[in-house]
């Protein structure tokens, strides 16, 4: 026995993507459904990005899912790069007149769900077996388990929000893909902890040892990261060493102001660059990490999403309102123009600030000349700020 079910957008993945794009989807006034994998309270739980790009927090105001936000997110007008004992800030607001907030993917998400499920539509939780067909058609379904009961969604659209490692980049012609890769060859290993940040702006430090990155969540929950090789074990890696690590990347006087205390999260993520061409095929559109990854050294990865989100549901509005197919037809195309742009800076950024290469080499005599480039132009430090801020859309 299947039950069948009907929707205009079915959307596959409850993460930042799918669950902005249903919001947007619903204020005009189109249904969708949400297929999940996971539970709440995983998806809830998720300790990911936590800076913001004034474009993604314009959309969650426009979403009507950002009073927490305006409550609790902390306005950056600049971030500090540390190079061994030299620091030097880099001041988004006087070289850009623009700020990021810094407030945590977990809370969107959060906000995003309450919102959902006050009202907007449906979030099937623990949906097992997704699979994608007929994207040829006008009519695409989507297929899943759940509850032990088989069930057939047919819609008129196909969201692939689902991530790097969803279904949907896999349902693509397989003669239509052409993806572009670089794996990085050390990873970071992030902590989590209830104790107040070391600095009021995030430290972004490329040390001889390696990077380390100073960032936030609230005034008393401190996030840092520090590169490792990526045969590292989190048992090697007890709090202590830790944050003896970071004291000595990010610099005697961050040192001097760090507070250190128990984690409450401790993960090692490895890092790539990679975009699977195009977006979409059909009925089925992809946004966010389903089509692309960027390393988090340029904190891309959520607002990517968003910026894709942005380009979808215009297009699909546009759609359903007027019968215009012209803004789907180049969604792709108008998506990775961002895309790519972010993929180079997030490359930059990690190639500037990562220990890629012995201390004495040649790589690392540029990396240095770089920053000290960087430190002395103005013209070299808003072109890092107008990208670290967020391309326009
Ligand atoms: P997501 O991966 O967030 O969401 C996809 C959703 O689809 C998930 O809920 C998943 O359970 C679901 N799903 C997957 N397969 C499915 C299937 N077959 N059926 C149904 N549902 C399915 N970005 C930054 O900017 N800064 C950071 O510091 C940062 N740190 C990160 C750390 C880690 C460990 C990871 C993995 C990513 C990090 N990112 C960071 C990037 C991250 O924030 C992503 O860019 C962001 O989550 C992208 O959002 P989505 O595209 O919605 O994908
Ligand atoms: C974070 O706070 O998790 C964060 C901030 C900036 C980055 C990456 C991660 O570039």
């Amino acid at each position: 026995m299947v039950s069948q079910m009907r929707t205009q957008v079915g959307i596959i993945g409850a993460g930042p993507a799918g669950l902005l794009l249903a919001r947007l989807l619903k204020i005009q006034g189109i249904d969708s459904v949400i297929l999940e994998q996971r539970d709440r309270a995983y998806v809830e739980s998720r300790i990911r990005a936590g800076v913001l790009e004034q474009g993604t927090a314009t959309q969650l105001r426009d979403a009507g899912v950002a009073e927490r936000l305006d409550r609790e997110g902390l306005v950056h007008e600049g971030v500090e790069i540390a190079a061994g004992e030299r620091h030097f800030r880099i001041d988004f607001q006087e070289l850009t007149g623009k700020t990021v907030v810094v407030y945590g993917q977990t809370e969107v998400c959060k906000d995003l769900i309450a919102a959902r499920l006050a009202g907007d539509g449906p979030i099937v939780w623990n949906a097992a077996d997704v699979a994608v067909h007929d994207i040829d058609g006008n009519r695409p379904r989507l297929t899943y388990r759940c509850d032990g009961q088989d069930h057939d969604l047919v819609c008129d659209f196909v969201a692939g929000c689902d991530g790097f490692h969803g279904v949907s980049r896999q349902s693509m012609p397989a003669d239509l893909l052409r993806t572009f890769e670089r794996v990085y060859p050390f990873g970071w290993l992030g902590i989590l902890a209830d104790v107040p940040p070391c600095s009021h702006e995030l430290i972004y430090a490329r040390h001889e040892r390696g990077f380390a990155l100073a960032s936030m969540r609230s005034p008393t929950r401190s996030r840092y990261y520090i590169q490792c090789s990526l045969d590292e074990r989190l048992e090697a890696w007890p709090d202590a060493r830790i944050w003896e690590e970071l004291q000595r990347r990010l610099g005697r006087a961050a040192a001097a102001r760090m507070v250190t205390g128990p984690s409450i999260e401790k993960s090692i993520a490895p890092l790539r660059s990679f975009v699977s061409t195009p977006m979409q095929s059909g009925r089925l559109f992809l946004a966010g990490d389903a089509s692309h990854i960027v390393p988090p050294t340029g904190a891309k990865g959520l607002n990517l999403a968003m910026s894709d989100v942005h380009y979808l549901q215009r297009a699909l509005v546009a759609w359903y309102k007027t019968g215009a197919a012209d803004l789907l037809e180049r969604y792709s195309e108008t998506a990775l123009a961002r895309v790519w742009k972010a993929e180079r800076f997030s490359w930059w950024m990690t190639g500037l600030l990562h220990r890629l290469h012995d201390e004495a080499s040649f790589e690392a005599q540029m990396q240095i000349a770089e920053l000290d480039y960087i430190a002395s132009s103005r013209a070299a430090q808003t072109a890092l700020a107008e990208n670290y801020v967020g391309l326009p859309y």
